[in-house]
């Protein structure tokens, strides 16, 4: 491992059993999100070199995404620390856990797989808008350590690469990639009765907190993908002074100013108490 925690993809390595997982997941999401999944996300999908018999090798996936976008896939063992994954973020380097889910555990992970993080997140890579906001991300990511708001840009990254929705005009769509890596949460999301869905807004992201232990109590709806385009010009810092007054909003609740697209519920997580 060095510094940057990378490792080599070693994809020769990949055994049969994780080949086999990573083409029924493939095969399950991709027969789940066309109407689902927001059409940019599809068409990233289909312009990557990804349609192969199981777990993509990163050098070949690397070649399209850097003529696309510049953006390049490295391998990592696991989660890194903020620092470097803000650092390869604002290098336009995006870190893949090498290793895939269990055959016994295809449905609850409880740290991302290249499942998540190849499928998950390289379609929306190959989006001009998106690529250039997740730099920026990288690049605020290491400014808000500095500036000791890293609790609140993450929620920023949760809500948006992790669990946004876009609204289109032919009606909500999924691009975030912890939805799209997840059967049930690509269904939950849109078509349960349970959770709240919100317009996006800034400063009021940066006050609601998550779960990171199941579905979400709310999803975020950006008014298209160049909404993402502001956010990766904007300096946060006077926003992070602007809220650092106002108390936290739980996952479920709705505040007066919310722009509510569909009121949720909540009783998914009600019958869970
Ligand atoms: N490391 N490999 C990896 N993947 C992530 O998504 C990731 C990480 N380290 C930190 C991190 N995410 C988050 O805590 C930041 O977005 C705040
Ligand atoms: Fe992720």
């Amino acid at each position: 491992m060095t510094d940057d925690h990378s490792i080599p993809q070693n994809w020769a390595g990949y055994d049969e059993t994780e080949h086999a997982t990573w083409r029924a997941l493939f095969a399950r999401q991709h027969a789940l999100l066309p109407g689902r999944a927001a059409p940019a996300f599809l068409e990233g999908l289909e312009r990557l070199p990804i349609f192969g018999d199981g777990i993509p090798d990163f050098d070949t996936l690397n070649d399209v995404l850097g003529r696309a976008t510049g953006w390049q896939i490295v391998a990592v063992p696991g989660l890194v620390p903020d620092a470097v994954f803000f650092r390869h973020l604002a290098a336009r380097r995006f870190p893949a856990t090498r290793s895939i889910r269990k055959p016994e555990a295809m449905d609850y992970l409880e740290a991302p797989d290249v499942f998540h993080d190849v499928f998950g997140h390289a379609p929306m890579l190959m989006l001009p808008v998106f690529a250039d906001y997740m730099e920026a991300y990288g690049k605020g990511g290491l400014k808000a350590l500095g500036l000791g708001a890293l609790e609140r840009l993450a929620r920023v990254y949760w809500y948006t690469v992790e669990f946004g929705l876009v609204r289109l005009p032919e009606g909500l769509r999924i691009y975030g990639s912890g939805i799209v890596s997840s059967r049930a949460e690509s269904l939950f999301c849109l078509d349960d009765a349970s959770p709240n869905r919100i317009a996006f807004d800034l400063s009021r992201v940066l006050r609601t907190r998550y779960r990171i232990d199941d579905f979400q109590e709310c999803y975020f709806a950006i008014d298209g993908f160049d909404a993402l385009l502001e956010l990766a010009r904007i300096d946060f810092a006077p926003i992070y002074r602007e809220v650092a007054s106002l108390p936290d909003i739980g996952p479920g609740e709705l505040i007066a100013s919310d722009h509510v697209i569909t009121r949720g519920t909540g009783a998914y997580h009600k019958a869970k108490l």
